[in-house]
């Protein structure tokens, strides 16, 4: 059977137990990508990986009210981001009403055709079954969720139940990260999937997941604050070549752009940015490939 991966955005309030349930749900394995606030994009909170199958679980700031331009910025990428997943995870606690933040995250889910599943977390504090009935069905008249899994991420009650019913939602896809995240390369890692994004961005999703991205080389210059990147961009088809190409350039050059201004404002620092395109015929069909491009370096 062929391996399958895939993005995950995962969402909700601050407290409601989004850490607790990734470090469940990848154990020991957890590597906490990075914890840079303010960034305007999302960010890779933890890799699940197991046989079959690998997730990417993505942190997805500023889905919340904007309340100024930055926010408004924020918000836009957010529903970007929600666009290029697989599905997205809306974790809430056990509490038995909506609240005002919430309810602005759902309105917000409700624009993005992705699949949506909710958890109810913190189960273990619920007293009897009635209540768990009852606020599974105040979620369920919302139209909103394709499923609803009670968890208690604490005691780790149903979190496999979680993961398999993302696993359902994964596509063919490779490996995107080495079994063991070696947690000094996070931005390197973090710097591949913005180039990824871009791409799907810029193409109109006309090149879906058939790309990969592989760093090549980062490297900080001795004398000055400028990071050299050197990225090859993976397709399997002559086609899709041209599509990420376009015409005189043009879309590359784009996407070079808006990417190196995101690894800018990442690091903090200037980045020279250079981008390759490179035609692999079947990539996604061998699972580790993408680990020899760089990643696992
Ligand atoms: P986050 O802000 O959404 O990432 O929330 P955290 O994972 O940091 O959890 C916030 C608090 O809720 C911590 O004190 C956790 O121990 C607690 N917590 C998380 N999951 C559960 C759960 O399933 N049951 C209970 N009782 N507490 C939980
Ligand atoms: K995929
Ligand atoms: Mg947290």
């Amino acid at each position: 059977m062929a391996y399958k991966s895939g993005f995950v955005s995962i969402v909700g309030r601050p407290n409601v137990g989004k850490s607790t349930l990734m470090n469940n749900i990848v154990g020991e394995k957890i590597a906490i990508m990075s914890d840079k606030p303010q960034t305007t994009r999302n960010t890779i909170q933890a890799v699940y990986t197991d046989e079959q199958s690998q997730i990417v679980f993505l942190d997805t700031p500023g889905i919340h009210k904007p309340k100024n331009k930055l926010g408004e910025m924020m918000v836009k990428s957010a529903e970007d981001a929600f666009r290029n997943v697989d599905c997205i995870i809306f974790v809430v606690d056990e509490s038995d009403s909506i609240g005002k933040g919430d309810s602005m995250i759902i309105e917000n889910l409700k624009k993005t055709k992705t699949p949506k599943f909710l958890v109810i977390n913190k189960v273990d504090k619920i007293k009897n079954k009635e209540e768990l009935f009852e606020i599974i069905q105040m979620y369920d008249d919302l139209n909103v969720f394709e499923d609803i899994i009670p968890t208690s991420a604490l005691k780790g009650s149903n979190v496999e139940e979680l993961v398999n019913v993302i696993k359902r939602k994964l596509s063919e896809g490779p490996k995107y990260f080495p079994d063991s995240m070696i947690t000094d390369q996070p931005e390197r890692v973090l710097v591949a999937e913005l180039i990824r994004e871009k791409i799907l961005l810029y193409t109109n999703e006309e090149v879906p997941h058939g790309v990969a991205v592989g760093i090549e080389r980062m490297k900080k210059r001795k004398d000055k604050n400028i990071v050299d990147i050197s990225a090859v961009i993976y397709c399997e088809r002559d086609s899709h070549k041209g599509i990420i190409i376009g015409k005189g350039g043009r879309k590359l050059k784009g996407v070079g752009k808006s990417a190196r201004e995101e690894i800018e404002f990442l690091l903090d620092t200037q980045v020279n940015l250079q981008l390759w395109v490179k035609v692999k015929e079947n990539w996604r069909n061998l699972p580790n490939y993408i680990n020899d491009f760089g990643l696992n370096e």
